[in-house]
């Protein structure tokens, strides 16, 4: 389904009238804010495939209906959701399950989209029907010789295909690592996955990246092989300039500082992708900033200010995704909220003063640092992000268009009940 840019201009003539009057107040209100909607309308999220269909836990799915069935209606789905936001104008794809069959006719399809491939995805946390070894032991750590070539194997294969996409960085997450004490050798586990990283590094294109990310747990219990940013970075040092440290808020143990984290990063040059979502417990799959708005915001000062430090581009420099998928709500809903999200809190990052902050910093005035940032975090920004979204030809009200408009119902009619594929 191909959204006409006739019928969201129709749509925002509705709410045009009110936003021009939150607008006018808020150019006056807020000393900056031609530069942060400026800024605003030049950022993307790239959305990942496996986030379009219903996702599920271990212990079931409810898949909704409508749901893309092929890589074609996916990107359909992240065309539908650029036109309403004009902040998606990205997909991440996952390999083996979004394998182009025909790659003329999807890189034109992207371009009638007006979408970019973002990084790819291998999976060796599966075994893929017909697979010759099994992953259950783990793939790049195992300490089977074969079965670590074949996940070697894939990840080259991951990058081919990216490389006839136009896509410049492979995510590799893996869920090597061990359920109980004594399972693994921790050393060598750690050496076979350098190792097998190695021959990975060497296939990539001299323009690309290799993104390592990290997790504290799950599916492994007891040991994650790349289970922190400091084994991560341990790695992306190991390897070499092309290689980085992908953060995932999921990603993390309870409480984990994850603003200082990146702030660290940033400083090594070694953090290039970001993945988004929130969490109350673990790794569980919210909807970006749900749980907690105010920590994605302080992510996002440390992200804007260590850029700035670095003189790096806010839009190009980083790789950003959403990663989530789950249960309850429409994947597109879903990911409108969390863009929104996403934007609200950039756009916070953005009005934080910075050189009071540093005034307040140097003087130890505790108070008046904390008072910076919690005036800024409650300063209402939504009408800077639409105002942007305005700029880029999108919708003033992605969700009230979206529902209005009975995306969904009509992407029933077109595909019946079709559930997508994935996790
Ligand atoms: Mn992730």
């Amino acid at each position: 389904m191909i959204l006409d840019k006739n019928q969201i201009h129709h749509f925002n003539e509705k709410a045009l009238a009110s936003h021009q009057a939150k607008w006018n107040y808020y150019k006056n209100e807020i000393p900056n804010a031609e530069a942060i909607v400026q800024k605003l309308a030049k950022f993307n999220v790239a959305i990942p495939s496996w986030a379009l269909g219903t996702g599920g836990t271990r212990f079931g799915r409810f898949s909704g209906s409508g749901e893309p069935a092929s890589l074609e209606d996916k990107m359909e789905d992240v065309g539908l959701l650029h036109a309403l936001n004009g902040a998606s104008g990205a997909i991440s794809l996952h390999i083996p399950w979004d394998i182009p069959s025909d790659y003329e006719a999807i890189q034109q399809k992207a371009a009638s989209l007006n979408l970019k491939f973002d990084a790819v995805n291998s999976n060796t946390f599966q075994d893929q029907p017909g697979q010759p070894l099994s992953y259950k032991f783990g793939s790049l750590q195992h300490v089977n010789t074969a079965v670590r070539q074949q996940a070697i194997d894939h990840n080259i294969e991951v990058i081919n295909h990216g490389v006839k996409l136009g896509s410049k960085a492979i995510t590799v997450w893996l869920s090597d690592g061990s359920c109980f004490p004594g399972q693994l050798n921790f050393r060598k586990a750690f050496q076979n996955t350098l190792e097998s990283l190695q021959a990975i590094y060497a296939a990539l294109p001299s323009d690309w990246k290799l993104f390592v990310e990290y997790k504290a747990f799950e599916p492994n219990f007891y040991s994650m092989t790349v289970g922190d940013w400091g084994q991560s970075l341990l790695y992306a040092n190991k390897l070499g300039p092309q290689a980085y440290t992908l953060v995932d808020l999921g990603h993390h143990l309870p409480n984990a500082n994850i603003e200082q984290i990146v702030s660290l990063l940033l400083m090594e040059g070694k953090l290039a992708g970001f993945h988004f979502n929130d969490s109350k417990y673990g790794d569980d799959d919210l909807t970006v900033g749900s749980i907690k708005p105010y920590q994605l915001y302080l992510i996002f000062n440390e992200l804007v200010e260590g850029m700035d430090a670095r003189g790096m581009d806010h839009n190009h420099d980083l790789g950003w995704m959403i990663d989530a998928s789950h249960n309850v709500k429409d994947p597109l809903e879903d990911l409108l909220q969390s863009v929104e999200a996403i934007m609200l809190a950039y756009a916070h990052a953005l009005l934080t003063d910075r050189a009071a902050l540093n005034t307040a910093q140097d003087n130890n005035d505790v108070v008046a640092a904390q008072e910076i940032l919690q005036n800024t975090f409650r300063t209402d920004v939504r009408t800077l992000v639409a105002e942007a979204r305005l700029r880029n030809g999108a919708a003033l009200q992605p969700l009230q268009f979206y529902r209005k408009q009975q995306v969904r119902q009509q992407l029933i009619k077109d595909r019946g009940n079709s559930k997508a594929s994935g996790l």
